[in-house]
């Protein structure tokens, strides 16, 4: 199933100068980027991305975190996106995450693990609409697709 999901990488990954390694790796699973969008997120929109996690220890931490400096949103496609990210993302704690996952090689800890990806396809629709609007949604096709789909 041809899908779409949120990609967020952090201000620690932006900080690190390792934005380009990771849209590296989502360009190399054949993954298509629809939206990028380079800012910094205000704290009223930081709530309601995580608005899940209102009430948890690791709240205001988290939101101090992603709200420090300038974030890199995306919304990439292709078959299972969702599941797709999070595999090449790997596990929340980078101690967990396996090697030749994204957290696993670059990062150390939870508080500082490099990159959000949606963990739904309702969270996807949720997240995209938090962050974009449909104009900033392109929809193009490669000349590549033929060779990453049968
Ligand atoms: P995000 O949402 O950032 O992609 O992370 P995950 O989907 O992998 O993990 P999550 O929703 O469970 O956690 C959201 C965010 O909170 C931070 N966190 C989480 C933390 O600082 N301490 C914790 O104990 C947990 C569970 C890290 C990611």
């Amino acid at each position: 199933m041809i899908e779409r999901t949120y990609v967020m990488l952090k201000p620690d990954a932006v900080q690190r100068g390792l934005m380009g390694e990771i849209v590296q790796r989502l360009e190399s699973k054949g993954l298509r980027p629809i939206a990028m969008k380079f800012m910094r997120i205000p704290k009223e929109l930081a709530e309601r991305h995580y608005g899940e996690h209102k009430g948890k220890s690791f709240f205001p931490g988290l939101i101090d975190y992603i709200t420090s400096g300038p974030v890199l949103c995306m919304v990439w496609e292709g078959e299972n996106a969702v599941a797709s990210v999070r595999g090449l993302m790997g596990k929340t704690n980078p101690q967990e995450a396996a090697v030749g996952t994204i957290r696993g090689d670059l990062a150390q800890q939870t508080g500082r693990n490099l990159v959000h990806g949606s963990d739904s396809v309702e969270s996807a629709k949720r997240e995209i609409q938090l962050f974009f609007n449909e104009y900033e949604l392109v929809d193009w096709k490669r000349s590549v697709d033929a060779w990453l789909f049968e």
